[in-house]
């Protein structure tokens, strides 16, 4: 049986949000939705630790465990951690269908107990010329996030 992983995304009172991940193949498939986000895109990416004791600054940096540089998800040089951007309607509400090739849930590079982030602004996927641009992507706060768990639903 493959492992599923789920994780409730907390921070900002006004965003809520749970993301599923199931691993299909060689990929794995990271779906649900974010409310009360302002309409637009917003950086979402997995960070290094599970630890949200200070909110989600203590998520640390982007997941990288290969030392690469910050990029797009279709990037080879990406953090594994780079899901690029999810993008609100009008509602608020971001529907999220992500397929992808890096990501892993076991192993030693599994992503469970880590974090998943939402953040405030663009993730401009190392393109933006901004001096963090290839660490965040200049993605702005830190809105919503939670540590990403093992789950049999
Ligand atoms: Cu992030
Ligand atoms: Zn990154």
């Amino acid at each position: 049986m493959s492992v599923k992983a789920v994780v409730v995304l907390k921070g900002d009172p006004k965003v809520s949000g749970t993301i599923k991940f199931e691993q299909k193949g060689s990929s794995v498939v990271v779906t649900g939705s974010v409310s009360g986000l302002t309409p637009g895109q917003h950086g979402f990416h997995v960070h290094e630790f599970g630890d949200n004791t200070n909110g989600c600054t203590s998520a640390g940096p982007h997941y990288n465990p290969f030392g690469k540089e910050h990029g797009a998800p279709t990037d080879a040089n990406r953090h594994v951690g780079d899901l690029g951007n999810v993008t609100a309607g009008a509602d608020g509400v971001a529907k999220v269908n992500i397929e992808d090739k890096q990501l892993a849930l076991s192993g030693a590079n599994s992503i469970i107990g880590r974090s998943l982030v939402i953040h405030a602004d663009v993730d401009d996927l190392g393109k933006g010329g901004h001096e963090l641009s290839k660490t965040t992507g200049n993605a702005g706060g830190r809105l919503a996030c939670g540590v990403i768990g093992v789950t049999n639903a």
